[in-house]
């Protein structure tokens, strides 16, 4: 078979399950093509893209805008290596730190990578400024957190799938209750050498869970004044994604009229990935003032690929495209729209206990058992349906569509959502 000749579905799943390891269970749909909202399956179906690639696809399947830019700077220079300076990489920082309000950014790749990063200069911070005791460093994050798969971040996931068999596992983490600030008090309390509080500010792959009004807020004051660092894990929750430029919101720039206006909390530091290229590219990033940025120094942390020009390019051109087309807006109000509708219908469908989430991060709540196959018995009829969406943990199912969608489009999707679990009513 040549490699590059067309396949059938069955045929390219048939080549993953033999020459790919088994590390996911996707959906049976085979995807060739990607435009805005819409995805293509090899047979030409069309389907409404409503994971977005786990929210990495925020500015929709190959904006032609971002597409433009690593095209342009693909056929220029696409790596240098940090061996030397490139003429992109500077204009990205600068682009990002006053869209975020950041004086400085370190460029990685993925999402994960980002972390890591984080977490390091939490670490270094902690020894050098605060004067923990070396090797010492507690950094507390949340039970059910998601950040990631490397075998650090697994060492602080209690989530066994993502976990066992890959031990020894990394020290140095302490684990409390999500969205409970006694719980947070109390270790800061009891640990002297807490460096950090890693948080995503909506804990997507446990179920969309947003928080308590003022969680955040009140937990950067306890970092405050227990002088920790407030890490936000924004990997899924930014660019866009939750009907602001940023989950947290700290003093950004977005021109989002609904937004409140009264920026929750700024991180101390802020990590970023997925929809910072728009999906494009592997484009992470980890950004914080000088007095926190400055423990990292020449040598001392780096990346092959990170802060590559194609990667400034990119992002440079997805963080615009946030901007001009006003996606955050548009997030929060469809968002709501969404919510609203799906509020009206599941008094009258015994199947879905309610709809959470913020901007277009949302997801559906299946009345039944943790171990049934209605969640995903349910995405396999959207997808026949024409709407692609998949369980995260068992019985809840995430709604994610790319941010550039209209109400029409919303609205169908909404249909079709509904008449599908209607499909299921016992
Ligand atoms: C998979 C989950 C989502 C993330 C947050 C860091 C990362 C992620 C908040 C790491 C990545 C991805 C990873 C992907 C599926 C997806 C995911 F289901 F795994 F948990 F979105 F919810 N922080 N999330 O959500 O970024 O290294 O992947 O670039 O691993 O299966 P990455």
């Amino acid at each position: 078979m040549a490699v590059l000749e067309h396949l059938t579905s069955q045929q390219a799943i048939d080549l993953e399950n033999k020459f790919g390891a088994h590390n996911y269970h996707p959906l049976p749909v085979v995807l060739s093509r990607g435009e805005g909202v819409y995805v293509w399956d090899v047979e030409g179906k069309k389907y409404y893209d409503f994971l977005s690639a786990y929210s990495a696809v925020n500015q929709g399947h190959c904006h032609p805008k971002i597409i433009g830019a690593m095209m342009d700077q693909a056929k220029t220079l696409t790596l240098t290596s940090r061996a030397f300076y490139n003429d992109m990489l500077g204009k990205y920082e600068q682009f990002a730190t006053s869209t975020f309000g950041f004086d400085k950014l370190l460029p990685m790749n993925t999402g994960a990578e980002a972390v890591e990063t984080a977490l390091k200069i939490c670490r270094r911070w902690a020894y050098q400024k605060k004067g923990i005791p070396e090797n010492q460093a507690q950094v507390i994050v949340c039970e059910n957190n998601f950040h990631g798969r490397t075998t650090t971040i697994i060492s602080f996931s209690n989530d066994p799938v993502a976990r066992e068999d890959y031990g020894p596992y990394t020290e140095g983490f302490i684990k409390i209750e999500y969205d409970n600030l006694v719980a947070l008090e109390n270790a800061l309390q009891s640990n002297p050498n807490v460096a950090g509080f890693l948080v995503e500010p909506i804990q997507g792959e446990a179920g969309v869970y947003v928080p308590s009004e003022g969680y955040l807020k009140k937990a950067k004051a306890l970092c405050e004044k227990y002088n920790v660092l407030f890490i936000a894990d924004e990997v899924q929750t930014g660019i866009a994604r939750t009907g602001r430029l940023l989950a947290t919101c700290g003093n950004c720039s977005c021109e989002n009229k609904n937004c409140s206006g009264t920026p929750e909390v700024k991180p101390d530091i802020l990590i970023l990935g997925k929809a910072l290229s728009g999906g494009v590219y592997p484009v992470s990033a980890v950004l914080a003032n000088d007095e926190i940025m400055e423990v990292i120094t020449p040598g001392s942390h780096g990346s092959t690929f990170g802060g590559n020009p194609v990667a400034a390019a990119v992002a440079i051109a997805a963080l615009e495209v946030v901007q001009e087309e006003k996606l955050a807006e548009n997030a929060d109000v469809l968002g709501n729209l969404f919510r609203e509708e799906l509020n009206k219908f599941i008094p009258t469908c015994d199947l879905v206990e309610k709809v959470r989430g913020r901007g277009l991060l949302n997801a559906i709540v299946i009345n039944d058992t943790e171990d049934s196959s209605t969640a995903w018995d349910i995405c396999m009829a959207l997808k026949e349906n024409g709407l692609l969406a998949k369980p995260t943990h068992g019985n809840i199912i995430r709604f994610a569509p790319p941010l550039v969608m209209t109400r029409e489009q919303l609205m169908d999707c909404v249909g079709i959502i509904i008449n599908t679990l209607r499909e299921f009513e016992r």
